[in-house]
């Protein structure tokens, strides 16, 4: 008998050690894609010469239905969208001087939102260098403006630990011969894009890699348009290039929208795309805070800022992410409609942060208005965050919880208790409305993890 009681202790000692062997291997050894998983939040930006026009050109505003493919709100598109002449679009170049650029501004401004990584249109389709490229003079080295944008943001976002991205128009490229061109222009035959793909997609996409050294690259393809340019071939040859140049660099989806294949980092949603189920792999929104991702001076329809935390914590919920962008002006600032949103999100994530960052998705949603995510506390306990984005209309929520497994249940801000009620079964919550643009978030803690929650 004392010896198999010795056994016993000794298998258990032994499964242990090695349990906790393996947690040490798994923190030593991170997978690559787990900064992005557990950043939950970034800043997107478009800038480049677009911004310069903000929407219009020569009388036209976007949208505009008179010309024919001038409905869209999408700022950065002007080019083609406006039918802005080519000599005209390039010599805005002369004009592109953000004097009241500030990198370490909007790093902070990113920071102070809860954003933990930023990434930035070094090249968007219109085929302009925001860096001064060896590899082609339609870049910021033929501006007036002679600092590195892109070097200033990198020291930046090293300073305040921020992982920086670039978006590459890798497909589209309206300056190059041989680049891919908007639906209703005749495409580059097949030796003409090959052409452009080795003589500037990835010549810009390895000078970008060596010089800056991102965490991620936001390359962009968008349903089938793209199949015939950018084959699985050509995807892979992309993939193979930065895995090499930088093996801990980010992939996003949109490679090859219509077929990422297994060696992508994560998936890329299409624009304010919000799905109601988790995608199975890493994935983000690409999300705007009002219709332009570059900036539009007449773009009237922008999000509220408890809209924009609503669709984070959506997101979060569903173990994905959310990439939200600002269009900054022509002189380098953000509109302050971006700020002021900016602001109250930052609030926000600051009191709430622990719902956020590192917590765990929670599948199962009430079939109103409510969110969750979850964490495991450091005495094994659960704890259970709701979410309520339906804000101020809902107040009561009946969890598939027994009273008596419940050991609290506060709002999360500021730790005020929730009214809580044993009923058939489970329990109901009761809040306080929520105020206006923000969302109430609440937690449950529990003994034990109702299966309802663990998916
Ligand atoms: C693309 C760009 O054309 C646009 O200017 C912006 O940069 C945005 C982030 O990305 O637009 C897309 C790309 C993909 C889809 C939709 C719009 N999509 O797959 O649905």
């Amino acid at each position: 008998m004392a010896k198999n009681i010795v056994w016993i202790l000794v298998l258990v000692m032994l499964t242990a050690t090695m349990n906790i062997a393996g947690a040490t291997e798994k923190s030593e050894t991170p997978n690559r894609v787990d900064w992005f998983v557990e950043a939950r939040f970034g800043m997107f930006i478009h800038w480049g010469l677009y911004s310069i026009l903000g929407g219009s050109w020569n009388g036209h505003t976007l949208p505009d239905k008179s010309l024919p493919n001038g409905s869209s709100w999408y700022a950065e598109w002007a080019q083609k969208r406006l039918e802005v002449p080519r000599a005209d679009y390039r010599a805005l170049a002369q004009k592109f001087n953000p004097v009241e650029f500030d990198a370490e501004q909007w790093i902070r401004n990113a920071k102070q939102a809860g954003m933990r990584y930023f990434v930035i249109t070094a090249k968007h389709h219109d085929g302009f260098a925001l860096w001064d490229s060896n590899v082609s003079d339609y870049d910021l080295g033929s501006t007036p403006f002679k600092r590195d944008i892109l070097g200033e943001l990198a020291e930046a976002c090293e300073k305040y630990d921020i992982k920086l991205g670039f978006y590459y128009s890798h497909w589209q490229d309206w300056e190059y011969k041989g680049g891919a061109r908007p639906k209703w222009e005749k495409q580059p035959s097949s030796e003409s894009f090959e052409k452009y793909w080795q003589k500037k997609s990835l010549p810009q996409v390895k000078e970008l890699l060596q010089r800056y050294d991102p965490d991620l690259l936001w390359f962009d393809t968008w349903r089938n348009a793209s199949k015939n340019h950018i084959t699985p071939k050509r995807r892979d040859e992309l993939i193979a290039l930065v895995r090499k140049e930088s093996p801990d660099c980010l992939i996003n989806g949109r490679i090859c929208y219509h077929n990422p294949g297994p060696d992508i980092d994560f998936l890329e949603t299409g624009d304010n795309r919000h799905p109601a189920k988790g995608l199975g792999r890493p994935w983000q929104t690409p999300a705007t805070m009002c219709r332009s991702w570059g900036w539009h001076a007449n773009d009237p329809n922008w999000k509220s800022s408890g809209k924009m935390i609503a669709l984070l914590a959506h997101n979060a919920s569903l173990g994905g992410n959310y990439l939200l962008n600002i269009g900054p002006k022509p002189n380098g600032t953000f509109p302050s409609q971006a700020l002021e949103r900016l602001e109250d999100i930052g609030e926000w994530t600051a009191a709430n942060s622990e719902s956020i960052y590192g917590a765990k998705p929670v599948s199962a949603t009430p079939s109103w208005g409510a969110r969750y995510t979850r964490r495991v506390l450091g005495d094994g306990t659960h704890r259970l965050y709701i979410f309520l984005v339906d804000g101020p209309k809902r107040a009561r929520l009946k969890l598939p919880i027994q009273s008596s497994n419940i050991t609290a249940c506060m709002r999360l801000a500021d730790k005020v208790p929730v009214a809580c009620k044993s009923i058939d079964g489970g329990t109901l919550l009761t809040f306080k409305p929520g105020e206006e643009n923000t969302i109430p978030v609440f937690y449950v803690d529990m003994k034990k993890l109702p299966a309802i929650f663990a998916k």
